[in-house]
Order: C-alpha cells, then sequence, then structure tokens
C-alpha cells in the first residue's frame, strides 16, 4: 500500500516548497557583502527563504542577487527600477513576499551588510513564542554598537530617546531595522498605507502593531558598523524622522490606548 508513504512525502514536498521563515532584505550597491550575508544566514536558519528587494544597484548587485536565485530557489530577487527609499523598497519587499508566500509563519527583515548578525537569528525566531513583533535591540545593555562615529551614536541615541518620549512605546531601539513580524500583524499594519521612508518608517510600523494590541518584544544584539561598501544616511531621514514622530505622538493623544496585548500560543 502506498498512500500513506505518498501523502507524506506531498507534505514534506510541500514543506519544501513553502518557507517558514522569509527574510526580506533591501540591497543598494552590496555586492561585497551579499555571498557572506547569504552564507551566514543558511547556516543560521537553512530552510529559511531570503527575499532581496534591489534597486537596481549600479555596482550589479541585482545580477550577483540572480545567479545566487538560479543556483538556489530559497533566493529570491525583486528588482526595482530606481533608487526610491528604504521605507518604500520594504513596502514592495513585504507585499511581494506576502504574496509569494502566503503559509509563511514569519517575516524577517535585515540589513545586507552584516550589521545585523545572523547569528540572532534562532533567538528573533524564539521571543515569536511570546510576541508578535520581535526587534533586535542595540540598547538594551547600554549602547551596544561597534565602530561607529560617535555623531552617528549620538543621532541615534537622540532619535531614540525622542521616538520614545513621544509615542510611549514599549521598546528600546525603535529604529532598528532587524525586525520579526508574525505574517497575520504584518498584514494587520497594511505597510501600502505607511508613507515613512527613511529609519522613521521603523518606527511607525510598529507603533500601528504596538495600537492594534499586538506586543512587542527586544531582542538584544550587538550591532557592528559594515567592513565593506558605504551607509546611505543622510540627514532628510533624520529630518523626515522628527516629523513623523511629531505626528504618530499626536495620534496617540487623540486616539484611545492600545488594548492590553494578549500573548500569542507558541508556534508549532
Ligand atoms: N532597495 C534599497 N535598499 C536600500 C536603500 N537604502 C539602503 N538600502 C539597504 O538597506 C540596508 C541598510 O542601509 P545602510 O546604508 O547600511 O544604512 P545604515 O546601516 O543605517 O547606515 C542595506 O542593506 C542597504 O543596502 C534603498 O533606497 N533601496
Ligand atoms: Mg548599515
Amino acid at each position: 500500500m502506498t498512500p500513506n508513504y505518498q501523502s507524506s512525502t506531498a507534505v514534506l514536498a510541500a514543506q519544501a516548497v513553502e518557507p517558514r521563515t522569509v527574510i526580506v532584505v533591501p540591497t543598494y550597491n552590496e555586492r561585497e557583502n551579499v555571498p557572506l550575508f547569504v552564507r551566514r544566514v543558511r547556516e543560521a536558519v537553512p530552510e529559511c527563504q531570503i527575499h532581496f528587494i534591489d534597486d537596481n544597484s549600479p555596482d550589479g548587485t541585482g545580477d550577483l542577487i540572480q545567479t545566487l536565485s538560479d543556483e538556489d530557489p530559497r533566493i529570491s530577487l525583486m528588482r526595482r527600477t530606481a533608487k526610491n527609499g528604504l521605507g518604500a523598497a520594504y513596502v514592495a519587499g513585504y507585499t511581494d513576499a506576502l504574496e509569494k508566500w502566503p503559509n509563511a509563519q514569519f517575516f524577517i527583515q535585515m540589513d545586507a551588510d552584516l550589521s545585523h548578525d545572523p547569528q540572532y537569528l534562532p533567538a528573533m525566531l524564539d521571543a515569536m513564542k511570546a510576541a508578535d513583533v520581535a526587534i533586535g535591540s542595540r540598547y538594551v545593555h547600554g549602547v551596544s554598537i561597534v565602530n561607529w562615529p560617535l555623531r552617528r551614536l549620538i543621532i541615534s541615541r537622540f532619535g531614540t530617546w525622542f521616538a520614545k518620549t513621544i509615542t510611549r512605546m514599549p521598546a528600546t531601539d525603535l529604529t532598528s531595522g532587524f525586525k520579526c513580524y508574525r505574517a497575520d500583524v504584518l498584514r494587520a499594519i497594511d505597510m501600502s498605507k505607511i508613507r515613512a521612508n527613511g529609519y522613521v518608517f521603523q518606527v511607525e510600523t510598529s507603533f500601528r502593531a504596538w495600537r492594534m494590541g499586538y506586543k512587542l518584544q527586544d531582542v538584544p544584539i550587538v550591532f557592528h558598523e559594515r567592513s565593506a561598501g558605504v551607509s546611505k544616511m543622510n540627514m532628510n531621514i533624520a529630518l523626515e524622522a522628527f516629523l513623523v514622530v511629531l505626528r504618530l505622538g499626536l495620534e496617540r493623544l487623540l486616539t484611545a490606548a492600545p488594548p492590553q496585548p494578549t500573548i500569542r500560543k507558541p508556534a508549532s
């Protein structure tokens, strides 16, 4: 008799094509970092889907990812025609990923420059047993950042203090780009409505989740400044952050307090 055998093979085959975890990675000129990034992520979470969102990088990052993707179906690429900001890349990437892998449970975002060390991925997934959004935080134990210039640290510290004071969100690193969302939370946030485009995109997405009653959870990380390629941070992004945080603060004052978060059952 073969039916049982066939059905269990079918289940295995379905698991093979439907990843449980999708990692969404925006890239702009990250050719030097992508191969090591992929290797390190694979070591940490072997079965995950790594979905890159490339904004037509002049250094050929898109073509390199396409080559990797041809060899490994668990690597995929969304190509956009122009550099249009990090928030826009995330919105496009998440929309695409939710459509492509509707049964995935967790969607994680990471930078490609290895500042977000893939060794923390298991801890992020573990945190999701008792949270709806896990945030890789550089500020749980003082400051855990290696190799940042003082100016950069002051901007980030001040920005986080300001965002926390105005929004009152229960998380320590509000601009972190290392985050994990449960799939239903990501759908509920409806990122297509978010206009913020720089670091404050991270503040606004967490704010939306928190105001709907979802539980945010810090996961301590040590952040290492990139050793290859260059940062795309600029002062317009800081100004945008200031204005958006004020808008969120006003929204907090004008709307009802969020319901107490209900801790979800551990994912099987
Ligand atoms: N697709 C896309 N990716 C971007 C853009 N700006 C930055 N990135 C990527 O977003 C991640 C974080 O950017 P990075 O410049 O390292 O910012 P920093 O870590 O704050 O200095 C990296 O993987 C970048 O390649 C953009 O406009 N479009
Ligand atoms: Mg970086």
